[in-house]
């Protein structure tokens, strides 16, 4: 990115925060304000920041990498009025498989194509609503040599309103708020289908990844009726399901690079017993301790924790990691080398700069995750990297012709206890932390079981 380009990124700040332009100092005053952590981005990579409507700051490096296509670094997030926090060192897409359900297909199109490169094409004003910034993008199509890296606007950066982000209606006063969303996204053609690859920062400290993908189906995978869907004027033209298999791949560095990050996992059990009123569930901690694959399952979710990086409550820094939807996929790779068991919703590696792709990793460090977690098994897990797997089962409709209407996946990592409220508190409710003392809600309880002990009924 330009110098250029990085002060209208700044200028794009200062218009969503509503102020009006202002002298050159003024400006730079407001870049200060704004710029939430000092970033040192490696060559190649711009420094972005955005300030949110929380007031609270994100910011970040962003570059573009031939093969994992855009890959964001050193990503900080700076709750209103506190200091900068490091969350993630390193983001990016690490694999995505499409395999077609008839057997006849299958693309590997982080290793074998690439996001990044001449596949990563340039923005225009028609897919981007908010501002387009210009990024070195290596000249080259196949991955197998470095050309030229020519800037070109593939970045688009935009705010989007997030809708409502509280309301409470207490001592007859209303609080309420909007939240809103800065998107960083690529587009990147590969075939027939162009990926959106999108990273949601929220104002509330959440990051949501997803991947997006439109363009036009495979106009040679066509199958019959129980491998595809037909599209075509009556019983005609059976498009093969397939499906989207992507695991993105995180390293953590939740409150600085120095610090120990531990990885749990959450689950709530039901008991089969019954509470006065409802069927009592058991929640636990486990610790991760060691590199290892994990399954999704209902109410459960990881979190990556800064043992010694404490909120002002006392409670320990993490990130919640939350699967949503997924179809969950072994990748056909794993499969060939580890056998029919070897899926995973989510894994945990110790950092190794070598381990960058899920599947099909060169450089003699493992060709893949699975082997990455039981070539060092029994190793303590300090230093983790995380990697999410979501698919994407995609059967064909009539819709999907033409253009493909995108389709979506996605998942969620949200701050837990980064700050000991909410980060952004409205007035009144600066002295609400923990179990209220007297509250309006505390004394309507307390009329209600009055009620109860005087015979009413509900
Ligand atoms: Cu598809």
């Amino acid at each position: 990115m330009t110098t250029r380009a990085y002060r209208a990124l700044v200028a794009a700040a200062v218009l969503v925060l509503g102020v009006g332009c202002g002298s050159s100092s003024d400006a730079e005053d407001l870049e200060a304000s704004a710029s939430g952590a000092d970033l040192d981005c490696q060559e190649g990579a711009e420094p972005l920041t955005q300030e949110m409507s929380s007031g609270s700051v994100w910011s970040m490096c962003f570059s573009v990498d031939a093969k994992s296509g855009a890959v964001l670094s050193d990503i900080h997030f700076t709750p209103a009025d506190r200091e900068p926090i490091l969350l993630i060192r390193e983001m990016a897409l690490a694999q995505m498989e499409v395999p077609y359900d008839d057997g006849e297909r299958l693309t590997a199109d982080i290793t074998q194509a690439g996001f990044g490169g001449t596949r990563m094409h340039s923005l225009s004003e028609a897919e981007c609503a908010g501002e387009r910034f210009g990024i070195e993008v290596p000249n080259i199509g196949d991955g197998s040599t470095f050309g030229d890296t020519p800037e070109r606007e593939v970045l688009c950066s935009e705010i989007i309103d997030s809708g409502l982000a509280y309301r409470s209606f207490s001592d007859g006063t209303l609080t309420a708020d909007r939240g809103n969303t800065w998107t960083l996204s690529t587009i990147s053609k590969v075939g027939w289908y162009e990926y959106i690859a999108e990273y949601n920062f929220g104002s509330d400290g959440s990051i949501r990844p997803a991947l997006g993908a439109t363009g036009d189906l495979s106009p040679v995978d066509y199958t019959d009726e129980e491998h595809g869907w037909p599209i075509g004027d009556e019983e005609a033209d059976y498009a093969a399901n397939h499906a989207h298999n992507v695991v993105w791949r995180i390293h953590w560095g939740i409150g600085g690079a120095d610090q120990p990050q531990e990885v749990e996992q959450f689950d709530a059990e039901p008991t089969g017993e019954m509470g006065s009123e409802a069927p009592v569930l058991d929640g636990s901690l486990a610790s991760v301790d060691e590199p290892s694959t994990h399954q999704t399952q209902e109410r459960r979710w990881w979190r990556v924790v800064a043992p010694e990086s404490l909120n002002a409550n006392g409670h320990p820094m993490s990130y919640e990691i939350n699967l949503g939807q997924t179809d969950s996929f072994t990748y056909v790779h794993d499969e060939e080398n580890h056998g029919a068991d070897s899926g995973y919703d989510i894994a945990f590696t110790n950092y190794d700069e070598c381990q960058i792709f899920a599947t099909e990793n060169r450089g003699g460090c493992g060709s893949g995750v699975i082997d990455y977690v039981e070539d060092s098994a029994g190793e303590e897990l300090e230093d983790p990297v995380s990697w999410v797997a979501v698919g994407y089962h995609h059967v064909p409709r009539d819709e999907d012709q033409s253009p493909m209407e995108v389709h979506w996946q996605t998942f969620d990592m949200m701050p837990r206890d980064l700050t000991s409220t909410r980060a952004d508190v409205p007035d009144g409710r600066e002295d609400i932390d923990g179990q209220p003392e007297d509250s309006e809600f505390v004394e309507e309880i307390e009329d209600m079981e009055e009620m109860e002990d005087g015979g009413h009924s509900h």
